[in-house]
């Protein structure tokens, strides 16, 4: 059918590219070709042809943020933030494109994308101008790694690059960026925006393709590798780089619990539930996927959340209404499909609500009475499906929360604050939220323990994975005697 109004201008801007989606190379855009289709999950129709770069054409990414490092290092750090500041404000002038192509690319709700991808990415360009003024000052002494390679997921496809590329660059480094095979579009419109922001040549340089040319991104000569992605693939970087003394950071999987104590305000609860595991479809990797309930209100609890559920809207990502939108593709739709087709435990309940005839959808759903041991509890969905089990105690609850090998977020609900100050620091995650979830902020670091990963992003301990202390003794000022 005809594409709707709001989709035209990114429709239009996809068009003017050629239809292509292709590297961006020391400050052009480089040859482009189809070699993989990019598809509207929604719909699935094609959207464009995607280029898969070659180890050479990695290569010369690498090459070109190779020659345009020092020169970036040596603007400074107000040099450097007049230019993070200028690519914010390009990207405030086109929010509204960037927001309908991550919604026509991905799947995920235009009120998403509008409200919290693009505002929250935004942030983080003006949050690291700001670290790069005070840089010298606050951290001096230090010095950035070089070139970073940085691999990125299709879960926040513009957010993640704004979490890799605003502090590599604040540092001082030069990058070479992979997007998701599934998710390049919003990656295509920054490259293009950084051009009109007077960003220098080689200073950003964005590489396409699959997971082969993020293979050969990690076997280039990089000097820092960041990763977000899967548990299994950041295994396999690890492996890769162990050789080579590269410092690495990995954002891996996870399975959070979200944990309603007898005494919390479930109203609250429950709506922080919604936002927990059906915002972006569940496919978050801080979801709070494992709902502990206290036995108490364990009944009660799942009645509202049932209700709640079924009103939820599922549709076309573009409606402002839609609370649910498209799985990002149709093998995540199968994984998804399997894992829970999989499952003969417990009782399964599926949202009551009209589901479109075609595209990659699947229904909010929640499982209840679980035994701690069971696959559900234990992998990563990455989909819209809740799990759930019951609770006694406190401590119990902190032994069934930390009975997973991930560790990346959890949530607690009580009004009790003894409590949850008691719990909140047992719990075996790199952050907590208490009384309310989903909470970021360019500030504060996000990151991982045990098989979620480690490095944090966000705040000065992120721009610290993108520095190291000064080497050679001819930098230090001596001390006057
Ligand atoms: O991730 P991959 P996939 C989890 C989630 C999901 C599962 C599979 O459970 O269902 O992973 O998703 C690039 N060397 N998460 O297969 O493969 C790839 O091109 C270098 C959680 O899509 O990890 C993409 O750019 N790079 C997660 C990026 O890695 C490689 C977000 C992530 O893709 C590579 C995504 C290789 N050998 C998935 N293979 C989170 N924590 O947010 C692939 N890539």
């Amino acid at each position: 059918g005809p594409a709707p109004e709001s989709a035209k201008e990114a429709l239009a801007w996809i068009e003017g590219r050629g239809g292509l989606a292709g590297p961006f190379v020391d400050g052009q855009w480089g040859a482009a070709r189809a070699d993989i289709d990019i598809r509207n999950p929604a719909t699935g129709e094609r959207l464009a042809g995607l280029t898969k770069c070659t180890p050479d054409e990695v290569d010369a990414a690498v090459k070109a943020a190779r020659k345009a490092q020092p020169g970036w290092w040596a603007l400074g750090g107000h040099g450097r933030a007049r230019i993070l500041y200028a690519i914010a404000r390009m990207m405030q002038k086109q929010s509204r494109l960037l927001a309908v192509i991550e919604s026509l690319d991905n799947g995920k709700p235009i009120r998403e994308s509008r409200d919290i991808d693009v505002p929250l990415a935004i942030r983080h360009f003006y949050h690291h101008a700001g670290l790069a003024q005070l840089l010298e000052s606050e951290q001096p002494g230090m010095e950035p790694h070089g070139v970073a390679g940085q691999i990125i997921p299709w879960n926040f496809p513009l957010l993640m690059l704004a979490w890799k590329i605003a502090p590599a660059l604040a540092a001082g480094n030069t990058v070479v960026l992979k997007p998701a095979e599934y998710t390049t579009l919003s990656a295509q419109v920054f490259a293009e925006l950084c051009r009109q922001a007077g960003v220098p040549p080689g200073v950003v340089n964005i590489v396409t393709g699959d997971g082969e040319t993020g293979q050969a991104l990690v076997a280039a000569e990089v000097d820092k590798i960041a990763f977000t992605g899967s548990t299994e693939v950041g295994r396999r970087i690890r492996q890769a780089t162990a050789g080579r003394g590269i410092p690495l950071t990995l954002e891996l999987g996870g399975k959070s619990p979200y944990i309603v104590f007898e005494d919390a305000d479930i109203d609250s609860a429950v709506e922080g539930l919604v936002d927990a595991i059906w915002f972006n479809q569940g496919q978050v990797c801080c979801a709070g996927s494992r709902l502990l309930v206290q036995e108490g209100i364990a009944e009660e609890f799942h009645a509202r959340l049932k209700r709640r559920m079924d009103g939820l809207r599922i549709g076309d990502p573009l409606d402002k209404c839609v609370d649910v939108g498209a799985i990002v593709d149709p093998v995540q739709l199968e994984t998804i499909t399997r894992l829970v087709d999989g499952n003969m435990e417990g009782e399964t309940y599926r949202a009551n609500v009209p589901l479109p005839a075609t595209g990659c959808f699947y229904p909010p759903t929640l499982i209840t009475g679980l035994s701690p041991a069971a696959p559900l509890m234990q992998e990563e969905i990455f989909g819209p499906v809740l799990v759930s089990t019951t609770f006694r105690t406190p401590s119990e609850a902190v032994e069934l929360a930390n009975n997973t090998r991930y560790g990346l977020a959890a949530t607690l609900w009580s009004e009790n604050v003894n409590l949850a100050l008691d719990v909140a620091p047992k719990l075996k995650a790199g952050v907590v939220w208490v009384n309310g979830t989903n909470m970021f902020d360019a500030a504060a670091p996000f990151g991982g323990v045990r098989e979620s990963g480690f490095g944090r992003e966000g705040g000065w301990e992120g721009l610290g994975a993108y520095l190291r202390p000064v080497r050679g003794a001819a930098k230090l000022t001596p001390v006057a005697a």
